[in-house]
């Protein structure tokens, strides 16, 4: 039986307050009409950003949560990874992605969250970044920033703006490794432009789609960018379009939230924006390149 409604298994941590990963997920993809299945890695009161916070490792209890989904035949039109914790983790996700490929063909999208700004995040050791790889080989799209596509091809990260050349040369390394789909997001170009780029390795074409950067770092913003990017690919929009939808929504989230006297680190304040989800401006800006 096919889904009416696009189904999404969301492969995220819980973090009850602060605006990421799962709760960012659920609401935005269930507005843009798929069903989102979170399926935890951990539970945590509030995200990690906050002075304080309770930790629950869902590790040990992934393989016997997702057993259940088998057993009971439910299909996934989707499966979306964000953030993951430890070795173990990511080795019993790349399992289960494995089987949901093979039972219903599910489009695995993960998001390789290692680091950002060149810094690798301080969970993330030699043998992770590893399993990270390994996962990546079985993806359809990945959504790197520059920080992690530099870890997964193994090269410097420099601070400076980068050519198109470049930037496709990145592209075209990372489809090599497995995905169908490349997506670079948040780079800066030599002509001082903020750019995604992305590959369609099918298509065997390079897009670069410019964005609006606000400078004011909020935490959850990759988990809406990649919510919003999954939900308008459902929604029917091609690649660059969803791409592009989704970054209006997030800077218009960022400047938003940025005329209010609130805490960072809560995140965007998205719900005061949710009717542009559905807006009719359809003029694209994108190029193939
Ligand atoms: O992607 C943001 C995020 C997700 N999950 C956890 C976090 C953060 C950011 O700090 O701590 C647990």
């Amino acid at each position: 039986m096919k889904n009416i409604v696009p189904t999404i298994a969301a492969i995220h941590d819980i973090s009850g307050y602060g605006r990421c990963s799962t709760t960012v997920a659920l609401p935005i993809l269930s507005a843009l009409g798929c069903q989102v299945c979170p399926l935890p890695t951990a539970i945590l009161s509030n995200h990690t950003g906050y002075k304080d916070f309770f930790f629950f490792d869902y590790t040990d209890y992934l393989e016997e949560y997702y057993k259940h989904w088998e057993i009971n035949n439910f299909k996934f039109d989707c499966m979306y990874s964000g953030f993951l914790g430890s070795q173990k983790q990511i080795e019993i996700i790349t399992d289960i992605i494995e089987r949901m490929k093979k039972n219903n063909n599910t489009l695995i999208v993960v998001d390789p969250v290692m680091g950002d700004h060149g810094e690798v995040y301080s969970t993330y050791t030699k043998e992770l970044i590893e399993k990270m790889n390994e996962l990546v080989k079985h993806a359809d799209i990945i959504t790197p920033n520059l920080t992690e596509v530099c870890i997964l091809l193994n090269i410097k990260y420099e601070s400076t703006n980068l050519s198109i050349e470049t930037l496709k040369d990145y592209l075209y390394k990372l489809s090599t490794i497995g995905p169908n789909t490349v997506l670079i997001t948040g780079v800066k170009t030599v002509d001082n432009e903020f750019v995604n780029v992305c590959y369609d390795k099918k298509e065997n074409k390079y897009y670069k789609i410019p964005y609006e950067n606000i400078d004011i770092k909020y935490p959850g913003t990759g988990d809406l960018f990649t919510s919003l990017f999954v939900g308008y690919l459902f929604k029917g929009l091609k690649l660059p379009e969803a791409i592009e939808k989704a970054s209006k929504f997030v800077t218009l989230a960022v400047k938003t939230t940025s005329k209010y006297d609130v805490d960072i680190n809560n995140g965007v304040l998205f719900e005061l924006i949710m009717k542009d989800l559905f807006n009719e401006n359809n003029i694209y800006n994108y190029l193939v390149i």
